[in-house]
């Protein structure tokens, strides 16, 4: 297969607009984790297709991610896939379990980290670059396709843990008890990151997001140590190797979780933009942001999509008077869950595109 980089204009710019600090005619709005299980369809087709066979199709892949734009005015797609492609290309065992979540058989032990190889895994992961083009392509131009990766201490993390957990205290152990270790598999993770976001994008990434959903374990002496060089480093050598290929710059979107404890050096690390979870006030995110030149994003708490549809309409429209003279993305604060009410979706992009801008 090859790259198809003839692409159809693009006629929503609402997202790259304002992800550029431009003012879009309204606010734009996606959903994280919006092709997934909350949709019917995406269960019926889960129960045609195993999640990692959705995943390296691009067909399949392509018609999950187009899934949530036939029912929604949402302002962008977010290519199907996730974050744990990463260790499974680094030759990690990945299982999606239902009801449970990613499980990694065999996780990451220490003496296991000289044995990782960085080489090769972008080549493995080129089946997201096939499913971004087609998806692309498939669009046609209707919205902006995104693009993504899990953070280096996320998929530590979770390569650490072999899956989920309470308190990620396992992985935290080395970074206090192993710093050599630790260092160097954030280092080697930080590598295969950054191609294969150059490789999203080669292939029609339009903008790409970092997801720390794991930030919220570390404070600022962790996070300052092990996670913002890292992620400085993604988003200045992504752009050197784009301008080193002739590709275009996109914009990049940071959303460290929980990450409330560091959000001005947030600012600092070259990110157009900052997504928010849903526990930070707008007023706390103005005041720390204040003359930085940088978008928000966020941050409706994703339990709000249980609300009747006049609270839910009156929480968002709260929320975007609360941003009002930001530049601002609007998202839920994580990603939505699985039972959340169809309804309530509609509701809420309906809310935002009808808000005076
Ligand atoms: O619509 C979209 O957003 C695109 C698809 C997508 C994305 C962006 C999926 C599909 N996963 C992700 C990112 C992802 N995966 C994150 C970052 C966002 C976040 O914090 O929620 C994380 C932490 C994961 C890891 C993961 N994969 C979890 C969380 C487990 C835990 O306990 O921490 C789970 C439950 C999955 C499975 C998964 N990924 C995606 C879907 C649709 C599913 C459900 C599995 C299924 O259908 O069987």
């Amino acid at each position: 297969m090859s790259i198809n980089r003839n692409f159809p204009a693009l006629k929503n710019e609402r997202l790259l607009k304002a992800a550029r600090g431009e003012k879009p005619d309204k606010l734009p709005i996606w959903i994280m984790r919006q092709a997934g299980r909350y949709l019917p369809e995406f269960q019926e087709y889960r129960k045609q297709h195993s999640f990692f066979e959705i995943c390296q199709n691009p067909e399949y892949a392509c018609e999950v991610t187009l899934m949530p734009l036939r029912r929604f005015d949402l302002d962008a797609a977010i290519i199907f896939s996730d974050i744990l492609v990463i260790p499974q290309a680094l030759g990690m065992e990945v299982e999606m379990r239902p009801g449970v979540g990613p499980v990694l058989p065999e996780p990451l032990t220490l003496q296991h980290v000289e044995k990782l190889k960085a080489e090769g895994a972008v080549k493995k992961l080129e089946y997201v670059g096939h499913a971004i083009n087609l998806t692309r392509h498939k669009l046609e131009g209707k919205v902006p396709l995104i693009g993504f990766t899990g953070a280096p201490w996320t998929l530590m993390a979770y390569m650490i843990e072999g899956g989920g957990s309470k308190t990620y205290s396992k992985a935290k152990k080395w970074l206090y008890a192993s710093k050599e270790e630790s260092h160097k598999l954030l280092g080697l993770l930080t590598d295969v990151i950054v191609d294969y976001l150059v490789m999203q994008i080669e292939y029609g990434a339009q903008i790409v997001q970092v997801f720390d959903s794991n930030a919220e374990y570390l404070n600022k002496y962790l996070y300052s140590e092990f996670c913002l060089p890292y992620l400085k480093r993604i988003s200045s050598e992504v752009r050197e190797k784009l301008k080193a290929k002739s590709l275009e710059e996109v914009p990049m979107i940071l959303f460290a979780k929980g990450g409330w404890y560091c959000l001005e050096e947030q600012a600092d690390l070259g990110y157009e933009v900052l997504g928010v979870d849903w526990t930070i006030e707008p007023s706390y995110v103005k005041k720390i942001l204040n003359n930085k030149n940088i978008t928000i994003q966020g941050n409706l708490d994703p339990t709000a999509l249980y609300a009747s549809n006049s609270d839910l309409k009156m929480f968002v429209e709260k929320m975007l008077e609360e941003f009002e003279g930001q530049r601002y993305i609007v998202n839920l604060g994580h990603g939505i869950y699985p039972d959340a009410p169809i309804d309530s979706v509609k509701t809420f992009v309906d809310a935002v595109h009808n808000f005076k801008a």
